[in-house]
């Protein structure tokens, strides 16, 4: 058994050679990117056994890929090859620094985008029948994201399945992820509300407070996202670069393993349906943000890898943000997690070091 299984599509990547609109950037520079096996890379390298479900296509792309994936040490045995269907890439274009949409939050870094080509990939062609349950449930967690959901109806089948109860179900990790050009609908049309019904069969659920409103029309802050989603034992909102809000349940206050972790309670949730929740925020770290996709796979991998070890609720959220960091501060999806040992001691500074 891996400490946790992530299940989703990967693709090549192409990093732009200077900020500005696709039509300008002369060059790419080639990377990998996928917001599941992100999770399962950083996890690795923080030193858990990670293994990434998935299929890519018979092609070089396929190869890189999975070869990229296993070289931060996540096993790859269960990735298919489809020999009809190619593996998806796309490319990021980066905005100039501060502007458009982050113009209000000055930690937001330069705005990117993203140009997909992974229609009909191989991946895409995921569901119930090609990807059984037995090979995602090989693992303490199951970590999913909402992006599956919209990369056709199969995907978003097996993402039901893998949701639904069943005995012996490992921990389901959900991070809504709401990519918005993934979905034809319109964000006020009923596309995304599927999110919320997958996100309500799973245990750990992680969201931005900017995808709730996005794509349910929650607003109101973290505790507004509770009320609209009671039902996770763990739901962490974040708040973007001014930090996350956890809201854990007291019986699933301690980690997968059932370690103890019920200190650091800041109060209790007010909102309905979450009565019994112990409910911390912490900020999240300064830091010079260079790319921010990527961060939030991070902060995924940070929080369960915390989780995994029986941490309290709030350093669950503080290795969050330290893994979040490494992620914004390098270009690509990747980077290097915070050693161990040195994120423990930062996790266990007092609240002036994190205020
Ligand atoms: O979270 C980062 C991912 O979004 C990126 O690597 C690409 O998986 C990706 C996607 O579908 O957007």
């Amino acid at each position: 058994h891996a400490d946790v299984v992530c299940l989703g599509e990967s693709m090549v990547t192409f990093l732009p050679s200077r900020p500005g609109p696709l039509a300008d950037v002369p060059s790419f520079a080639r990377a990998i990117g996928g917001a599941e096996s992100n999770v399962a890379c950083a996890l690795a390298r923080a030193g858990h056994t990670t293994r990434w479900v998935s299929r890519v296509g018979a092609d070089g792309f396929g190869d890189h890929l999975v070869a990229a994936v296993a070289g931060h040490g996540v096993d790859v045995s269960a990735v298919e090859r489809d020999a009809d269907r190619p593996t998806g890439i796309y490319f990021r274009t980066e905005g100039e620094r501060d502007a458009g949409l982050a113009g209000e939050d000055p930690g937001a870094g330069p705005v990117a985008e993203v140009a997909y080509y992974r229609a009909g990939s191989a991946a895409s062609a995921m569901s119930p029948d090609n990807t059984p349950v037995e090979r995602a449930d090989t693992g303490r967690v199951l970590h999913l994201t909402g992006i599956t959901a919209a990369l056709s109806d199969g995907c978003l089948a097996l993402l039901r399945t893998l949701t639904a109860p069943r005995p012996g179900r490992p921990l389901v990790s959900f991070d809504v992820n709401y990519r918005m050009g993934l979905w034809s609908c319109a964000p006020e049309g009923g596309g995304p509300g599927v999110l919320l019904d997958l996100a309500r069969g799973a245990d750990v659920v992680f969201v931005g407070d900017d995808e709730a409103e996005a794509a349910w029309g929650v607003t109101g802050g973290p505790a507004a996202v509770r009320a609209a989603l009671p039902e996770p034992a763990v739901l962490v909102v974040k708040q973007g670069s001014r930090g996350a809000t956890a809201f854990a349940r007291r019986d699933a206050a301690d980690g997968a393993d059932g370690a103890d972790g019920a200190d650091g309670a800041d109060g209790t949730g007010g909102a309905d349906g979450a009565r019994e929740d112990q409910v911390v925020s912490v900020p999240a770290l300064r830091v010079d943000v260079v790319a921010s996709v990527g961060a939030g796979d991070a902060f995924a991998a940070g929080f369960l890898s915390a989780t995994l070890r029986g941490l309290p609720l709030r350093e669950r959220l503080r290795h969050g943000h330290l893994t979040a960091a490494a992620a914004l501060t390098v270009p690509g999806d990747l980077a290097a997690p915070p050693a161990r040992a040195h994120a423990d001691r930062l996790a266990a500074l007092d609240d002036e070091a994190w205020g």
